[in-house]
Parts: structure tokens; C-alpha cells; sequence
């Protein structure tokens, strides 16, 4: 999708527009990586899935934090652009433009990825000390703010300290941070456990509006912003299965593809699975159909 504005960032499987001097468009494409590679097939409503879910939980969270949202209704965009509505529709935000907070802010109540691997190296998460003994996919004593600074391009976020992050953004805006990140994670893991799914850890974005309010920007408790495991299958020990990737996983990892890019074309019923995963993560987070999503929007 090439879209006549300015392209501010361009992620792996998203893209980010500049609209005017206050706002930004921010468009989930169906594209889907996996052990850091963009594979060459799409899921098809993946990008609408992700969008949907983050509008639901912006709603969820709003008691919480201010966000960026401003609409995902295509008739209200600027009538510059009208003619890629249909393009745009169930798959897009417009968003309040932010200065933001150079730190991802994540939060974990599971041990596992580079959390894990710090634990293992150092008994500690980001400066957090922890229990001996834990294993991969093991809940946590109680939620952790485990911060990161965004990496060069290609290369993995960094995990660092609290202090490292007062460092950059100031004492109390890092305090802040903690505190909305581990509110947001608790109020997403509660709900989601509920619904059976664990919530292992979520990464979220910050930006201050031009009042100077903290605000959550980006997407939010989405599957590509998050670890999101079936409970029936927690067996602490052993890697858990994705929600929604384990499908790709398996027959990526059986295919032999040595993890190079490109990665190879996935096979359509590893693509129709796929999708079931996501609308089934969507309807059982949100409680509603997601057809009705798409209808709607
Ligand atoms: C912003 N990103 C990350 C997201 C990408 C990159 N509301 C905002 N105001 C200013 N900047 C951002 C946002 C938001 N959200 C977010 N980078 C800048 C990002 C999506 C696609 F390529």
C-alpha cells in the first residue's frame, strides 16, 4: 500500500504516515514475520485483526491512560484521503502526533526471550532480581517493568535499567512509565486470563501530546506487541506455543529453512490456520465477532 504522504517509519509488518503537523496514519499491513524474517505470504485480515484489537483495548484502557487514537472511521480521514478508503478501512488509525519517549516500555509477568536469557546470564531482568530457579515460561513473583531502547535498524532493543531510563527521560517520567506500563499489563493479563490466554509480556509506546500529557501511542496488546499463550497449553519448562504464529513455527521449522531471508511462500492451509488464529485471538479477547468488525468498520 503506497499511500500519497510523507512516510515517517516503515516497521517490519506496519507503516506509519505523516498526515498533517498533528497527525499521523498508522497502517497495519498483513504481513507476518517470524524469527525476525517478513515472510512473502500474507495472512490475509491480519493487519485488520491487529487493528481491531488494538481500538478494543484503547477502549479497555482509557480509565487508565489518554491515547493517541483519534479515529479508525475512514469516512472521517482527510478527504485527501478518500480515494484509498477501501484500502484503509478496518486496518488503519488516525492518530494524534506525539513526541515520543525514546524507550520501549515492556512488561512481563512470564519469564521468557531476552528476559530469560538476561536471567540465565545475571539472576536479574533489566536490574530486577529474581527468584533462583525459574525456568522458561515461568510466571513471575509479581509483574516486572523491564525496559528497552530501540536498537538500529535490524538489530534487536536492549534491554536496560530503570535508573538508565530516568537517565534519558527524567525521574518522574520514568516512574510514570513504570507505573502506567505494569497498570496496563495487569489490567491486559487479567482480562486476557479470563478469556483463557496468558499474557506473557507486552511492549508499549509512549509519546507526550502537546500539552506535555503522557500517552499511549503505537498499538496495543496486539499479538505482534505481545507474548499471547493458550492457558489450556502452560507447561512452564518448555518454550510455550505461540497463539497465533505456532502454526507458521512448526512448519517453518519442517520446511528446513535455514532462517535467511527471504523466507519461503507458506503453504495455504498453514495460512488459513494462521488466520483462524488471529480472528479466534480477537473474538475470544474481545467477546465479539469479527466479522461484525470488519462490517462495521
Ligand atoms: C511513532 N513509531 C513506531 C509505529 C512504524 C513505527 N502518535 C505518534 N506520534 C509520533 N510518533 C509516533 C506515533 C505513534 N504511534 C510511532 N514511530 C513513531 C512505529 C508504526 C510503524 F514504522
Amino acid at each position: 500500500m503506497t499511500l500519497p504522504l510523507p512516510l515517517l517509519a516503515r516497521g517490519k509488518v506496519r507503516e506509519l504516515y505523516e498526515v498533517d503537523d498533528e497527525h499521523l496514519l498508522l497502517v497495519a499491513s498483513d504481513r507476518l514475520s517470524a524469527y525476525d524474517v517478513v515472510l512473502p505470504t500474507p495472512i490475509p485480515d491480519k493487519g485488520a485483526v491487529l487493528t481491531g484489537l488494538s481500538l478494543w483495548w484503547f477502549g479497555q484502557l482509557r480509565d487508565l491512560v489518554p491515547d493517541h487514537l483519534v479515529t479508525a472511521d475512514v469516512a472521517e480521514y482527510p478527504a485527501e484521503l478518500a480515494p484509498y478508503a477501501d484500502a484503509l478501512r478496518g486496518r488503519s488509525m488516525l492518530c494524534r502526533r506525539l513526541v515520543m519517549q525514546p524507550v520501549e516500555c515492556v512488561a512481563r509477568g512470564y519469564l521468557t526471550g531476552s528476559g530469560l536469557k538476561d536471567y540465565r546470564a545475571t539472576g536479574s531482568v533489566c536490574g530486577v532480581p529474581l527468584p533462583d530457579g525459574l525456568e522458561d515460561g515461568a510466571q513471575l513473583p509479581q509483574p516486572i517493568f523491564t525496559p528497552a531502547t530501540k536498537a538500529e535498524v535490524g538489530a534487536h532493543d536492549e534491554n536496560v535499567s530503570f535508573e538508565a531510563v530516568a537517565g534519558v527521560v527524567g525521574a518522574s517520567v520514568a516512574e510514570e512509565l513504570r507505573r502506567i506500563t505494569l497498570a496496563v499489563y495487569e489490567r491486559g493479563a487479567s482480562l486476557a486470563a479470563d478469556r483463557g490466554i496468558l499474557l506473557a509480556d507486552t511492549k508499549l509506546e509512549f509519546g507526550l501530546d502537546p500539552a506535555g500529557v503522557l500517552t499511549l501511542g503505537d498499538e496495543v496488546l496486539t499479538p505482534d506487541s505481545s507474548r499471547f499463550w493458550p492457558a489450556s497449553s502452560y507447561e512452564p519448562g518448555r518454550a510455550q506455543p505461540s497463539y497465533d504464529k505456532q502454526y507458521v513455527r512448526d512448519w517453518l521449522v519442517a520446511s528446513g529453512w535455514d532462517r535467511t531471508a527471504p523466507g519461503p511462500e507458506l503453504p495455504e492451509d498453514v495460512v488459513e490456520q494462521t488466520r483462524g488464529r488471529y480472528v479466534e485471538a480477537y473474538e475470544r479477547l474481545t467477546g465479539s465477532s469479527f466479522e461484525d468488525y470488519l462490517r462495521e468498520s
